[in-house]
């Protein structure tokens, strides 16, 4: 691979809400039921043992989560995912963000890590903008979503394994496969473009 790694040079002035950005495992931060978890990956900055691998080798559904509390407002909300890229990956990855509590605001995808093809899943996946853009030996894909005054919550999921290819539809829980996680970032009242173009910010 080439030796440049970050390809923006600025971390974004806002706060990343998320804890624990890097290592998923972490259950002080993260519910996670992926059935392995381990923070032995080389991340973003191709330092060692800064990136999470999360493996799902279940029939059911897994995932590692986080619940953020936001206000029950009209703000828009951006949230920031790096997946490794891969060559020879057979199911896809996804995540969720989604606003909950009230009238659920959801943005569910997947990511081809092969082909760096990004999929809107689920009931409204037409309906919240999202962008995936190169870095590196990873993706980069950003999210934001709107709240209605109703929802106090923001869920984040990373789904190890959603589906088995683009015109499968929703996650399912039979698919087995894993992902190499290098950051999670939750902006609040921010949108994409807000916050793109910046490096990884890790808490
Ligand atoms: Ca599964």
């Amino acid at each position: 691979m080439g030796m440049i790694i970050n390809p923006y040079r600025f971390v974004v002035s806002g706060i990343n809400q998320i804890v624990s950005s890097r290592d998923l495992r972490n259950g002080a931060a993260w519910s996670t039921d992926a059935q392995t978890q381990t923070y032995d990956q080389t991340g973003l900055d191709d330092d060692p043992n800064t990136a999470t691998y999360l493996a799902d080798t279940s029939g059911s559904f897994r995932t590692a989560a986080q619940n953020i509390t936001i206000s029950a407002d009209s703000e828009t909300h951006t949230a920031v995912f790096y997946y490794k890229k891969t060559t020879g990956a057979t199911v896809f990855p996804g995540a969720l963000l989604d606003l909950s509590g009230g009238t659920l605001v959801r943005s569910a995808w997947t990511v081809g890590t092969n082909t760096g093809i990004l999929t809107a899943r689920g009931s409204n996946a037409g309906t919240v903008d999202k962008l995936i853009e190169s870095y590196g030996d990873w993706w980069r894909v950003s999210a934001e979503a709107t709240n209605n005054g109703t929802n106090n919550n923001i869920l984040i999921w990373v789904v190890p394994a959603a589906t088995s290819s683009e015109s499968s539809g929703s996650w399912q829980g039979t698919h087995q496969g894993d992902v190499i996680v290098g950051n999670v970032e939750v902006y609040f009242n921010s949108t994409i473009e807000d916050v793109s173009g910046y490096a990884p910010n890790y808490t």
